[in-house]
């Protein structure tokens, strides 16, 4: 399926779905896996149709914005910031979860400390390397379970699952988190990203079935 097949079949679920009335599901709070998905053992991949090929040389990380301080990393820099790891969930909006996923890398809040955002900034947008794009609000990326990450089961993020880097941010749906990460910018106002813009949630919380906008 081409890439612009894919992105036309994925849009026009979204506006079934809504049109045939979604509605969020009722789930007790003790469940691990959020209302509406179904547990996979593999780990499927989910792209544009592109994996970028960024040798590690030649990759940087951009975060800037409403920030004191913008800051674009190369590859050493970003490997010199303390290192974390931490096990978590992962649901795609398609309906498939993965348990224990065991990421490596950068803390979000370390980059957020790095950079200062100013008072004002209440949004992130994230690009990657792909042309891909997502937004998520401010306080859903400060949790310590959010990453830029760079390993994941101890091995680098392979290309196909968004390396060198990768963001992680196991509360929300897999899609707000970027593969092949390219900048991050602090935002005063909301700025719809790809999928965003095609009818899914700005917010995306799993447990909320925030799958439609
Ligand atoms: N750059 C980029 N990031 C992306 C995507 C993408 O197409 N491009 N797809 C998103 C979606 S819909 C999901 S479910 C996860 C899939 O990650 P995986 O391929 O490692 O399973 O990445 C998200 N991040
Ligand atoms: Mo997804």
């Amino acid at each position: 399926m081409s890439k612009q097949r894919y992105i036309e079949a994925k849009q026009r679920w979204a506006e079934k779905q809504k049109a045939a009335g979604f509605q969020p599901r009722a789930v007790a709070a003790t469940d691990r896996l959020p209302p509406g998905q179904k547990l996979t053992t593999g780990f499927p991949v989910l792209d544009l149709g592109v994996q970028p090929e960024i040798p590690l040389p030649e990759w940087k990380l951009t975060v800037d914005g409403l920030v004191e301080q913008p800051a674009t990393l190369d590859w050493e820099q970003f490997g010199a910031l303390p290192q974390v790891t931490d096990v978590s969930d992962f649901h795609c909006v398609t309906t498939w979860s993965k348990y224990d996923c065991a990421w490596g890398g950068v803390a979000f809040t370390t980059l957020f400390e790095l950079v200062r955002p100013l008072p004002e900034a209440r949004f992130v947008y994230f690009t990657g390397y792909d042309g891909y794009s997502t937004n998520v609000p401010l306080d859903r990326c400060l949790d310590d379970d959010v990453l830029v990450a760079t390993r994941f089961g101890g091995a680098p993020v392979t290309r196909e699952h968004g390396g060198p880097a990768r963001v992680i941010i196991p509360k929300l749906y897999a899609w707000k988190g970027a593969k092949f990460v390219r900048t991050i910018t602090f935002l005063a106002e909301d700025r719809l990203g790809f999928w965003e813009v095609r009818g899914y949630h700005a917010e995306g919380d799993p447990w909320k079935e925030e799958r439609y906008a």
